[in-house]
């Protein structure tokens, strides 16, 4: 599939131009540095309501104005510029179907010295429609080699480019190892997370999380699953996980915005629960869903209608 097949219009540096068109130069610093800072939103399409809804669009958006600020890429756009921007690059393109948005910053061309003060900040938004990232129906995972950047290294509570060539080595790892996904442990040998998920493990009724701490990129699927999951009367504690918790766990899923709420059904060549979805994981994956879907009226504020 090329890249515009489905999408006729992206948004860059303030203005729509035709997906065609929308291109940078070789010299672009990010290209070399990885000097970009970038966020993944969803949008559904209900046909009932014959509207799109993006999913806590305000929420990922401040992420990426957090994000520059953490690794000093200087933003000319604020909070509603952004968001604006967004709504515009999705109704112009009359999306009617689940799409994927990917707005990013980027440090521009004009110097290749590793200072970004000397090149200018650009900003563009894609959108495009989406399926599923992950299996639904559940996936198998490794714990690879490959350990989680240390936050004493990076600034990984940034959702910043560079720091997705650890992901992207660790998920080649379990991919070739013949998984469907990665999980990378932190520097001190406890769970961190997925390639591009938060991971839960579920023990007699209680779900835990891997805490901050532990070099995770905080998800916003993540902050929404404790939060319903507490209203659905579950106990959910952040504390660190030790690898072997993992083999030993009732139920396990994965959380992201591309990977939305993911089922692990096998952990290094280990069954979990029963080998399927545990009915926890259900639960949650159920009301998830009719939330992002705009159908629970106490989370509309997390929703923001396209048309
Ligand atoms: N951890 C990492 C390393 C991630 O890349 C992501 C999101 C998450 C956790 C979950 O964050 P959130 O819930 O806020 O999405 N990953 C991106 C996504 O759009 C990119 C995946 C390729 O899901």
């Amino acid at each position: 599939m090329s890249a515009c097949s489905k999408a006729r219009y992206i948004w860059m540096d303030g203005e729509l131009i035709e997906c065609e068109r929308a291109y940078v130069h070789i010299l672009t610093h990010a290209l070399h540095y990885g000097t970009a800072v970038f966020e993944g939103i969803r949008g559904y399409w209900s046909e009932d309501e014959r509207n799109l809804y993006i999913f806590r669009l305000r929420d990922h958006m401040v992420r990426m104005i957090n994000s520059a600020r953490i690794v000093g890429l200087r933003l000319s756009y604020g909070i509603e510029d952004l968001v604006n921007a967004v709504i515009r690059t999705v109704k112009v393109n009359e999306f009617q179907e689940n799409i994927y948005i990917r707005p990013i910053a980027f440090a521009g061309e004009g110097s290749i010295s590793l200072d970004t003060s000397k090149v200018p900040t650009r900003v563009s938004i894609a959108a495009f429609p989406f399926g599923h990232y992950l299996k639904p129906k559940g996936v198998r995972v490794k714990v690879v080699s490959w350990r989680r950047v240390p936050n004493y290294s990076m600034p990984v509570i940034a959702k910043a480019s560079g720091i997705y060539l650890n992901s992207v080595i660790a998920l080649s790892e379990a991919l070739s190892s013949g998984y469907d996904e990665a999980i990378l442990l932190d520097w001190r040998g406890y769970v961190s997370e997925g390639s591009g998920e938060n991971i839960f493990v579920v023990k007699r009724g209680v779900i835990y999380t891997p805490p901050t701490y532990a070099s995770i990129l905080e998800g916003i699927t993540r902050d929404s699953v404790i939060k319903i999951s507490r209203e659905l009367g579950y106990e959910v504690v952040e504390r660190d996980i030790a690898r072997e918790e993992l083999y030993t766990a009732d139920e396990i899923f994965m959380s992201g915005t591309a990977a939305e709420i993911t089922p692990v059904v096998e952990v290094d060549g280990r069954v979990i629960g029963i080998g399927s979805p545990g009915p926890i994981t259900e639960k949650i994956m159920e009301y998830y869903k009719k939330i992002v879907y705009n159908r629970v009226p106490r989370y509309r504020e997390w929703i923001t209608p396209v048309y």
